[in-house]
């Protein structure tokens, strides 16, 4: 009987350990670059995934967002430093151009400002 016990402890721990730690991982992705072009595809469901990208700093960057999900919440796009708010049409592939001449991290919301991706130019 104590094995048992002992082993779902042990389960139990290895299950926060996992939980804990699952929670501060952030789904990121570098822009493949090619030649002079950079391009990241996000997908728009429930948030943004990627949820941060980076870029790098002085070649031209694009952002493919295509928005799956049905809420009206996630229907724009919004990158306030760089005066963008783009509508995001369901199910269509929709692409933002990103100048990259400044480095930073730069925040980007939905219409709302309920969810956030951030951009790292470096
Ligand atoms: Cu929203």
């Amino acid at each position: 009987m104590k094995i048992v016990v002992l082993i779902a402890g042990l389960a139990l721990i290895g299950f926060i350990g996992w939980w804990f730690f699952g929670k501060h991982q952030v789904a990121q992705a570098n822009a493949k670059v090619n030649d002079d072009q950079q391009v990241v595809d996000v997908e728009v469901k429930g948030g943004y995934s990627p949820e941060v990208v980076v870029l790098k700093q002085g070649v031209p960057a694009t952002l493919n967002f295509t928005r799956t999900d049905s809420s009206s919440c996630l229907d724009r796009v919004v990158f306030s430093d760089f005066g963008i708010n783009q509508a995001l049409p369901q199910n269509q592939k929709e692409s933002v151009e990103i100048d990259t001449s400044q480095s930073g991290e730069f925040q980007w919301a939905c219409g709302m400002d309920m969810f956030h991706g951030k951009l790292v130019i470096k």
